[in-house]
């Protein structure tokens, strides 16, 4: 028995900006659980915020076995084996433990590539007053291809030190890829850091890399082959970056072992977020800090909130909801 230890388990709701569509589903509110182990006077958070359309998990199954692991971890149990446990679970329980453990640093990695969907005269401004390294993500696959392929071409020609990373999230047909590229010059093509997940099929993406002298990364990929018990990151290689989101990938040691064979094979990682609330957004910045700290991570969602929860990002001026206000699920 460990009677010093504590633990709470919250379920937080909070609003999103009006216009968040995600895999053809608006999300008005955004669900999920955020733990709170104290031990030894220390503290930790965690969240646990499977996301609608991309966890397999259900927010109540979650739920469910986080506050299972709360309970054996109270009464003194290790957090233990957890890449057995759903990824947002393993995610948010590993994510306290590290905090508790004054494992995580303060300081984060905020810097943000601006995510970009929009009007090109609202944002050229904004990428202009960048400073360090210019980089922005642009979302392609929702409108016509060549509007697409015009947009980033625009974009690369009026900012002539501004890199894009695209994400098309296995929208196009291999001819509709084809169709995009032909209106970016190939003497532009490098800017394009990479193109995130082209075609539906991992290996139409790489065709199409090797085709148009042109980077891709693994997002859906990544997210898809990592539930396989004998997953080698080495059978991914021949893109130049993975996409990793740990609330769809697992527990930290499960982020941090991917990060580093990334690096082994020469291969960029890229830490992004699956929508969670400033509170988990922060501790992604964090952990990009630790591991990462050269890399722009892929965290410009708190745009997409109404309202923060307990901490604040830098820089937003959204609300900040406390912890204390939202429902107590369990507590020991
Ligand atoms: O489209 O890759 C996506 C967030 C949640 C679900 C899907 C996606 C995203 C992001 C996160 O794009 C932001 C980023 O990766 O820069
Ligand atoms: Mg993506």
């Amino acid at each position: 028995m460990n009677s010093d230890r504590q633990a709470t388990l919250y379920r937080f709701r909070l609003p999103m900006d009006s216009g968040v569509i995600l895999r053809d589903s608006k999300l008005t509110e955004r669900t999920g659980y955020i733990i709170k182990l104290v031990e030894g006077g220390l503290v930790g958070y965690g969240e646990v915020s499977p996301l609608p359309g991309f966890s397999l998990e259900s927010l109540e199954d979650a739920g469910i076995q986080t506050q299972e692991f709360l309970e054996r971890w109270v009464s003194g149990g290790q957090l233990s084996n957890l890449d057995e446990l759903h990824p947002s679970v393993a995610f948010g329980l590993s994510m306290a433990e590290l905090e508790l453990n004054k494992q995580l640093p303060t300081e984060g990695n905020y810097q943000a590539a601006p995510l970009c969907s929009g009007d090109p005269d609202e944002l050229i401004p904004i990428l202009n007053e960048m400073k360090g390294e210019k980089v922005a993500k642009v979302k392609v696959g929702l409108y016509e291809a060549i509007r697409d392929g015009m947009l980033v071409s625009l974009f690369l020609e009026s900012i002539p030190d501004l890199t894009l990373r695209l994400d098309a999230n296995r929208a196009w047909k291999p001819e509709k890829a084809k169709q995009f590229i032909k209106y970016i010059s190939p003497s532009l093509r490098q800017r394009i850091s990479f193109i995130e997940e082209p075609c539906m099929q991992p290996e139409a993406s790489l065709a199409f890399a090797i085709d148009n002298g042109v980077a891709i990364a693994w997002d859906e990929t990544l997210q898809e082959l990592v539930k396989q018990a004998d997953f080698e990151l080495d059978s991914l290689t021949g893109a130049k970056a993975i996409v990793i989101k740990p609330t769809l990938i697992g527990s930290v040691d499960r982020c941090v072992s991917l990060i580093k064979r990334a690096e082994q094979l020469g291969m960029k990682a890229v830490i992004s977020s699956s929508l969670e609330s400033s509170l988990g957004l922060c501790q992604l910045a964090r952990l990009a800090q630790q591991h990462l700290p050269n890399e722009v991570p892929g965290l410009d969602t708190i745009g997409l909130f109404k309202a923060q929860l307990e901490v604040t990002w830098p820089g937003s001026l959204l609300p900040v909801t406390p912890l204390e206000s939202q429902e107590i699920v369990w507590r020991s």
